[in-house]
């Protein structure tokens, strides 16, 4: 197991790469290049600058996340060609640039919904958090006519003012789009895309859907071990393989989380993980937690075996973590939760390892080897 921290570049990150690089084991940071329009190719110069201002700190910098995937190859319109033929551009630079693995997801028009961004913990910490019924009470094309209206916002990421039109146009775009048509359009973009990966060597590794079920309407395929399997049988390549989320597989009580993930490394389709833990409610609510197993409902103790126990030797970074020691940083993505989250999990690792057969090699950089 590698462990990475994700960063989002010196401007939009409150977290350094200094700070980053003192957790230990830290082996490296997982970024993108945000500023770059969904849909264009990466350019190989921007890749290299980003390497540098990390790799100078001494840290990796081998997993992207994410490329986002432009709409009209979501929703297999013409245009979706040039917008393909940009990603195999952007694969081939990011290759060349020593990446290894490139996360995306498959969600149409949003990327992760929560109901709140800073739900109060008891201990005063805060959370990202999701109460179905202020989400399942939407009906999106209503509330964009009242954004239209009046000033009044809504604040909720992917719902800022200045999407509003493009909000209402995708929307309609999307009506009648059922998710056998999008698993065709993610196979059309999967058969072109992954004999690229194949040729340069980089593992696309597809999110799963935050939560893993549909909402305001819109189609999600990428919810269960069903979806899942039915994604890496597309193109039968461990080129075309799974970012592990388990906060968001989580969230549906019936996945279960070690088993998928002992199944899913046995076909070597997963290069890369996030670890994080949630508390389901009975409703069918969640909210965010810290990642000790008795803090939510996810057995992290269980996960990160079911991971040793495979030999896994992929890229792990802590996920969402809680806004603790009054820190101001972006919600899920604090220094300190993620941190503590980092300890934990190398804990168990450790425990494990300790414990004996068989035995796996570390894969902690900084002064625990063995
Ligand atoms: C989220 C997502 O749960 C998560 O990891 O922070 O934003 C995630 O990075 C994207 O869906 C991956 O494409
Ligand atoms: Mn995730």
């Amino acid at each position: 197991m590698k462990i990475t921290f994700r960063w989002f570049g010196k401007d939009d990150d409150s977290v350094t790469l200094n700070q980053i690089k003192q957790i230990p084991g830290m082996t490296g940071v997982v970024s993108a290049l945000s500023d770059i329009p969904v849909g264009e190719a990466w350019p190989l110069n921007r890749i290299v600058e980003l390497k540098e201002q990390i790799t100078s700190k001494g840290l990796r910098f081998e997993v992207i996340e994410s490329v986002n995937i432009h709409e009209d190859i979501k929703l297999g319109l013409p245009t979706r060609d040039t917008y393909i033929e940009n990603y195999q551009r952007t694969i081939r630079n990011l290759a060349k640039a020593g990446i290894k693995v490139i996360c995306y997801n498959f969600m149409p028009v949003f990327d992760w919904t929560r109901s709140d961004l800073a739900k109060e913990l008891a201990d005063g910490s805060t959370v990202l958090a999701y109460e179905k019924a202020k989400i399942e009470n939407i009906d999106p094309m209503i509330l964009l006519d009242q954004m239209e209206k009046s000033s009044q916002g809504f604040s909720l990421p992917g719902w800022e003012r200045e999407r509003l039109s493009t909000l209402k146009q995708l929307f309609r775009m999307y009506e009648g789009l059922t998710e056998d048509d999008l698993f065709a359009n993610l196979q059309y973009f999967l058969e072109k895309v992954i004999p690229v990966a194949e040729e340069f060597d980089v593992r696309m590794a597809i999110h799963p859907d935050d939560p893993p079920w549909s909402v305001f309407g819109l189609p999600r395929i990428v919810k269960n071990r069903n979806d899942l399997e039915r994604i890496v049988n597309m193109v039968d390549s461990p080129h075309n393989g799974i970012t592990f989320c388990t906060g968001s597989l989580g969230a549906n009580r019936v996945n279960d989380l070690p088993e998928m993930i002992k199944y899913f490394c046995s076909r070597d389709r997963i290069p890369f993980v996030h670890i994080r833990n949630i508390k389901l409610l009975d409703n069918g609510d969640f909210y965010e937690t810290a990642h000790r197993s008795c803090d939510g409902s996810n057995d992290l103790y269980e996960i990160v075996k079911a991971l040793y126990d495979s030999g896994f030797t992929g890229y792990m970074r802590p996920d969402h973590g809680r806004m603790i020691w009054n820190e101001d940083a972006r919600p899920g993505y604090g220094l300190y939760d993620r941190a503590l989250g980092v300890m934990y999990l190398s804990g168990l690792w450790d425990s494990l390892h300790s414990a004996g057969v068989p035995v796996h090699p570390f894969h902690y950089e900084h002064g625990c080897k063995k």
